[in-house]
């Protein structure tokens, strides 16, 4: 299988994460991509190779042009503000007060977070630009007839919604490449996320459609980040009705039930007839990592790899989380192998 990667994702280093209640180093940090293409070397899953650049048009065609543009402008204006620390929001448009985009960097931030934990520091604009362009490479190249391909994105992205960012998201790749293969002639495109956490921002983008099913497995949202979006009863809106599915899972979800989760969510796929698959994948559904709450082994995604694989539709995994970061390699490359292999 080939893998797409951009050295330019280690110019995302911010140093700070809120954290309960402290500013620790963050748990979405660059040496995670290092042990995923180690890896995949020892593996020889196949060829690794660099993005081609987009420009913003696909990018546009998920996202808000100002919100966009917030993101290119962020660190800077807040550097100019004389701020010391990353730039973080401290006031957010919350019930009862106005939706209007302020003009004080500090309330832009408010205004297009979504959560308070990813400080936005300098390169972060650059490394979100280019994990976009990541996913649209591997997009091009199963568009072009791969029957898979990987995008080892990071930034991730599927917290991202059209205008907004957090939970380490900033652009939603998934989004971003199931709207290319819509525009280059697919019908309908299956969005499958299997992060631990609710991909809030791809279930917002495509809500109301029908071109695109969403299905997500993840830590129910009542105790789980994002915490609010990812019930079961959300199933989409209007010509949408019906095509978003959720799979809030407790605290201490074993492989079995999670399987049983994703079997269900393979049997809509498969009734669903989709062009393509995309598969928001995140292995922070590990027994060990240490922001999450299920009990996966390494051997189970592999398995879960061979499931994916029986949908026999051309397939482009986007990498998203993952926090165990000395077994994120083996994890990640698990369900590939297991897919590959199948
Ligand atoms: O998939 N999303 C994540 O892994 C980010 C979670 C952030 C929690 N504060
Ligand atoms: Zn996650």
């Amino acid at each position: 299988m080939l893998t797409v990667y951009s050295p330019d994702h280690k110019l995302r280093n911010a140093r700070t994460e809120l954290y309960g209640g402290e500013l620790v180093p963050p748990f979405e940090c660059p040496e995670r991509m290092d042990y995923i293409l180690e890896r995949i070397g020892q593996v020889g899953l196949g060829e690794v190779i660099g993005p081609e650049e987009f420009g913003l048009r696909p990018i546009h065609r998920i996202h808000d042009p100002a919100y966009i543009e917030f993101l290119q402008d962020c660190w800077q204006e807040w550097e100019k503000e004389g701020f010391q620390g990353e730039a973080i929001p401290t006031v957010f448009p919350s019930r009862g007060m106005q939706h209007r985009i302020p003009d004080f960097i500090e309330g832009k931030m408010g205004y297009y977070a979504m959560a308070m934990e990813t400080s936005i520091s300098d390169g972060t604009w650059e490394a979100a630009r280019a994990s976009a362009d990541v996913a649209l490479t591997a997009q091009s190249r199963i568009a072009q007839g791969a029957e898979s391909a990987f995008a080892l994105c990071r930034p991730p992205g599927h917290h991202s919604a059209s205008d907004l960012y957090g939970g380490y998201c900033f652009i939603n790749n998934a989004a971003v490449a199931v709207q290319a293969f819509l525009d280059q002639g697919a019908v309908r495109v299956a969005l499958l996320d299997v992060d631990f956490h609710h991909g809030n921002g791809s279930q917002a983008i495509f809500y109301g459609r029908p071109d695109v099913m969403f299905l997500s497995l993840h830590g129910d949202p009542r105790h789980a980040f994002p915490h609010f979006l990812g019930y079961a009863d959300e199933t989409g809106e209007g010509a949408g009705e019906g095509f978003n599915h959720n799979y809030p899972l407790g605290p201490g979800t074993p492989y079995a039930t999670w399987g049983e989760a994703l079997k269900d969510a393979c049997s809509r796929i498969t009734a669903y007839a989709p062009d393509a698959i995309v598969v928001s994948l995140g292995v922070d559904t590990y027994e060990k990592d240490p922001i999450s709450f299920f009990r996966l082994k390494s051997g189970d995604f592999r398995d879960y790899g061979r499931t994916l694989a029986a949908l026999g539709r051309p397939t482009l995994f986007i990498m998203e989380g993952g926090y165990a970061v000395e077994e994120i390699g083996i994890n990640t490359v698990n369900v590939l192998t297991g897919y590959q292999d199948a």
